[in-house]
């Protein structure tokens, strides 16, 4: 994988190996959603790595918005590489009296809202898309959110004025694993065909893997190039893609309680895998 890889690409594939690490690193003392975490590794070494563009403090011009509060794991992960955290204060995530909240509170450095209610990130990133398009700003949002919240009205609101407004500096990215916390999302409650369904409210769309660094890519390029319309990315993403051995025992976790043995191995093929792209590199 990493010896035909473009150097982008396989600079974002280690950078994403480095986030996987700090995920399970992070969930060790107390569980967490740590399979999310995971999967999203790739969408977050891309986003705050590469598609991103800084401001002049040591921090991001663009906005991203997490609305899958419980994901909050995958900034963690990513900012803890990034320099924000320092990877000691991340360790109490989830802990009585921590700063590190399994759900973000707005404010929390990398958090612009409050996340912990699904379904409230896509109008919030919206109407803050609105405001910097009335602004002037060349600034892009970026909102990340889930298959369950799909399945809430407000979504669907947002997305009608969205489309209405033309909100070309908007981009939804959806994390499609189909599952939520009762089960699959194909049995609670259908939410396909996803990508045709924002198009019909005035978004351009695209389905690719989630874990996939060259298809992410691919769909934030396209996306920037889109001018006259919001763009959907639907990312269909595998909980713990990337570290095989955690997602041999635990396919489906929507939390995860504590860790187990299965954590040690996951830290050590994740090891394995960051010496092989050091010996790449050499
Ligand atoms: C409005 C609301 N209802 C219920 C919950 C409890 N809850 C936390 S995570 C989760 C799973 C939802 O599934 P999905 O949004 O697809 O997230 P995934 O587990 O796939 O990351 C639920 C129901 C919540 N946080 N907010
Ligand atoms: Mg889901």
């Amino acid at each position: 994988m990493e010896n035909n890889a473009t150097p982008r690409i396989s600079e974002l594939e280690l950078m994403a190996t480095k986030i996987r690490r700090n995920v399970l690193d992070i969930c060790m003392q107390r569980g967490g959603y740590a399979g999310q975490g995971v999967a999203l590794a790739d969408i977050a070494a891309c986003l705050y790595f590469d598609e991103m563009r800084a401001d002049d403090n040591n921090w991001y011009h663009d906005r991203f918005v997490l609305s899958n509060g419980h994901d909050a794991i995958m900034t963690y992960g990513a900012l803890a590489e990034q320099g924000a955290y320092s990877m000691e204060e991340l360790r109490s995530y989830n802990a009585d009296g921590t700063k590190i909240d399994q759900s973000p509170i707005e404010g929390q450095l990398g958090f612009e809202i409050t996340a912990g209610s699904l379904g409230q990130g896509p109008s919030q990133a919206a109407g803050i898309a609105y405001a910097e398009r009335l602004k002037g700003t060349d600034k892009r949002i970026y909102c990340l959110f889930s298959d369950g919240e799909l399945q809430e009205g407000n979504v669907w609101e947002a997305a009608m004025f969205a489309g209405h407004q033309q909100l070309s500096n908007l981009v939804y990215i959806i994390d499609n694993n189909d599952l939520q916390a009762t089960g699959a999302t194909k049995d609670v409650l259908g939410v396909e065909p996803v990508p045709e369904k924002f198009e019909s409210f005035g978004f351009a769309a695209k389905r690719i893997n989630g874990n996939s660094i060259a298809e992410i890519l691919t769909a934030f390029e396209q996306a920037r190039n889109t001018t006259d319309k919001p763009f959907v990315i639907v990312c269909d993403t595998l909980l713990f893609a990337g570290v095989d051995c955690i997602q041999a025992v635990l396919p489906n976790a929507h939390y995860v309680a504590k860790a187990s043995a299965d954590w040690q191995a996951g830290l050590q093929e994740l090891d394995e895998k960051l010496s092989r792209f050091s010996a790449n590199q050499q």
